[in-house]
């Protein structure tokens, strides 16, 4: 089985919580992997502007910078009524897709859920419940990436 830490594309509108999401996982992965550099750990995950998704004529740009990742990784806000993402979405990229859920611990049981639905219909295989804030959710999410 290859465990080799999976590369990723963050992709979401701004201020989903992208950037701060992959200043978690870093410094989680550096926590479980002492001896990694903050450049190992920051060469497997690309950070896109929201402005990518949001404009239409930009939405070919996510699709050369996802060329490098191995797992393309869909960033709902759990606090946003509605989605940046079109359904089936996820079929544009020849790759898994994955979703994950920000800023839990602001949101109720209802838009938790609702999050959950956008993803799914975007068509993300797996997905995660999070919150950068509380540094909860992160586990399953880097099991599923090999930073464990
Ligand atoms: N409460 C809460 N705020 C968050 C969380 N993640 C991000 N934020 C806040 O959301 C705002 C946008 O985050 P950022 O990572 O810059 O979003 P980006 O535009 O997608 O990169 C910032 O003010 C963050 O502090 C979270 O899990 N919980
Ligand atoms: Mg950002």
């Amino acid at each position: 089985m290859d465990k080799r830490k999976k590369r990723i594309i963050l992709i979401g509108r701004s201020s989903a919580g992208k950037t701060t999401l992959c200043q978690y996982i870093s410094n989680e992965a550096l926590r479980y992997h002492k001896t990694q550099t903050v450049e190992v750990v920051n060469k497997t995950m690309i950070d896109t502007p929201g402005e990518y998704l949001e404009r239409n004529n930009y939405r070919g740009a996510l699709q050369v910078s996802s060329i490098d990742a191995d797992v393309i990784v869909l960033v709902q806000d759990s606090t946003e009524d509605g989605s940046m993402f079109p359904p089936a979405y996820a079929s544009s990229f020849a790759k898994p897709v994955i979703g994950v859920v920000t800023k839990s611990d602001l949101a109720d049981e209802r838009q938790i859920e609702r999050s959950i639905i956008y993803l799914k219909n975007a068509g993300a295989t797996d997905i995660f419940i999070t919150s950068s804030v509380e540094g909860s959710g992160f586990e399953g999410l880097l099991k599923y990436l090999n930073y464990d």
